[in-house]
């Protein structure tokens, strides 16, 4: 009864740690998540997403994806009038109170070696990495290109 009463009373703390916690993550959520469908497995396929930040700066450190076999954060821009882009591996600042856009055009992700073809209506699962908000699950909407 006594060991009982032990289980019984660590079970009851529980719920005080989880409230006692640092806030976890509160402040970050993501918008306009979406990417674009593909022909057929292991087409990299692009991801778009707005990230808004109700708290302080903070930092997007790594984006994972078990629908892919990595993911990068790419950055597009002009140079000499073509358009170029490369791997952003020093992650990207997101403002205090303000937002990270990646759009076309701008900041985007590559899911590189996607395990299936990307179809209209699918929501792909990625896991954005913060510095200071940690892991944050989402899921990119797939459209069609065409529509848009
Ligand atoms: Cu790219």
């Amino acid at each position: 009864m006594r060991m009982f009463r032990r289980i019984f009373g660590s079970l009851l703390l529980l719920p005080v740690l989880a409230l006692a916690a640092p806030a976890a993550k509160p402040s970050l959520h993501i918008e306009q998540a979406y990417s674009y469908a593909t022909p057929a497995p292991g087409i990299t396929a692009v991801g778009f997403l707005t990230v808004v930040n109700e708290g302080a700066a903070d930092r997007l450190v790594a984006v994972e994806s078990a629908a892919a076999g990595r993911v990068e954060i790419h950055e597009m821009s002009m140079d000499g009038g073509m358009m170029r882009m490369r791997a952003v591996t020093d992650g990207l600042a997101v403002p205090a109170t303000g937002r990270l856009a990646l759009e076309p055009g701008g900041y985007h992700l590559m899911l590189i070696a996607p395990k299936q073809a990307l179809t209209v209506g699918d929501a792909v699962p990625l896991t954005l990495v913060f510095a200071r908000g940690g892991r944050l699950e989402t899921r990119l909407q797939v459209r069609s290109r065409d529509a848009d």
